[in-house]
């Protein structure tokens, strides 16, 4: 009995800690929560989010800061500005999660919702492709691939967006444009999404996070040019979506694109005056910069099982008091079926002859956003546990098999 106490305590207090430290990588493996896009297409943004205000201030910058840096009316010399160069640094450093192209699949139905969930919005035509990924829908290189990607540039959530078949079909890997060479991102929606102002954005962050500098340019690049692109950012002022969506993916990568939050921004990096009356999240322009919207998030402890659902409840409570009270049915098992792109196939579709939109930009409200408090969270279902989690458990067995072996070896020794 004396004997088998002496090797049972030990083995028990290993027990303990073992446990102990499960638990602890369980919880951490939970404990990441992703941001539903609380956005709206087409809805003026003129606050900042909560979430923006507090990214900038724990990066010790702010529209202040960059604004007093200088960009270049040269193309070719914004590179070497000091603006492009911090806003590239600002971008780079808070970029602390590189999305894989699997990975996305599971973070559409947060970056690519409207409204705090419930469908994926496909990017050009606002149509619903799925409540989750499916393997029905592409995923869509707004910076195709082919112009200079190719490592973990070509799988960023931030460009990386959801479209169906047919639109991504559509636009191929055709530059963005006014032109009949060109791709208008109006076209699939038919004016009733101004999508001018997103791709321009999207582009510019690309062109500064990741440096490529050399495909942004003309029919062989993503922009026709940089008069249209100043002419997009102008004319299609940023909603609460493409706001949103900038929460969601930082809530994902930690890092924001710049250029949604304070548009201003592009027109200083290109030396170009910001327009008179600018609508902007910020306000720096002229107008705007209300009451942030503030997104809370709140985290679901969750169980460890292979089924990909969301159950719960999600309760919104959106602008003027209005309360929304949403239950995410989206439980069940998740088929996913792996679908090539259809980006790069040399479908270059061109020449459309509608060009709608052209008058969506502007003044269309002035209405400030109250507060948007979504209690809205899931755990990263995407992996389970990260390489860093496996290593630590693989690291604490060998650790506790070492003692335990240790441990019989001394209590035989001291009966002996
Ligand atoms: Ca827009």
């Amino acid at each position: 009995m004396k004997k088998f106490v002496k090797v049972l305590a030990p083995l028990l207090m290993i027990a303990v800690l073992c446990t102990t430290l499960l638990s602890g990588l369980s919880f951490s493996a939970s404990a990441a929560s992703y941001v539903y896009n609380w956005g709206e297409r087409e809805e003026l943004a003129t606050s900042l989010s909560q979430m923006a205000i507090d990214w900038y201030e724990d990066e010790g910058t702010g529209y202040d800061e960059l604004s007093q840096l200088s960009g270049s009316s040269s193309t070719s010399s914004v590179p070497s500005s000091k603006l492009y160069k911090e806003l590239q640094s600002l971008m780079r450093g808070a970029h602390s999660y590189i999305t894989s192209y699997s990975a996305t699949k599971s973070m559409y139905q947060y970056t690519d919702c409207e409204n705090g969930g419930g469908k994926i919005s496909s990017f050009y035509s606002g149509k619903a492709v799925g409540p989750t990924w499916d393997g029905s829908f592409n995923r869509e290189h707004t910076w195709p691939n082919s112009k200079g990607l190719g490592g973990n540039d070509e799988n960023d959530i931030m460009m990386l967006r959801p479209t169906s078949y047919s639109e991504n079909s559509s636009r191929g890997n055709t530059a963005y444009g006014e032109g009949s060479s060109y791709y208008h991102p109006n076209e699939e929606s038919g004016g009733k999404h101004d999508l001018r102002g997103d791709v321009a954005r999207i582009c510019l962050y690309v062109y500064c996070r990741w440096g490529n500098t050399g495909n942004m340019w003309g029919q062989s690049g993503v922009m026709e040019s940089k008069d249209v692109l100043i002419q997009w950012m102008e004319e299609d002022p940023v909603d609460t979506w493409e706001l949103g969506r900038n929460d969601s993916v930082q809530s994902i990568t930690g890092t924001r694109n710049v250029f949604v939050d304070y548009p201003e921004l592009a027109f200083l990096l290109f030396a170009e005056d910001i327009p008179v009356n600018y609508q902007s999240p910020s306000g720096e322009g002229a107008n705007g910069g209300g009451t942030p919207i503030v997104t809370t998030t709140t985290t679901t402890t969750s169980t460890t099982s292979t089924t990909k659902g969301q159950g719960g409840t999600t309760t919104t409570t959106k602008g003027q008091g209005d309360t929304t009270t949403t239950t995410k049915g989206q439980g069940g098992a998740t088929t996913t079926t792996e679908q090539l792109s259809q980006e790069d196939a040399g479908n270059t579709t061109a020449g459309t002859q509608f060009r709608p939109g052209m008058a969506m930009g502007g003044t269309s409200s002035t209405t400030a956003t109250t507060t948007t408090t979504a209690a809205e969270s899931n755990a990263d279902p995407d992996p389970l546990l990260d390489t860093t989690q496996w290593l630590i458990i693989v690291g604490a067995a060998v650790v506790i098999i070492g003692a335990v072996i240790v441990i019989v070896l001394v209590t035989r020794k001291k009966e002996e």
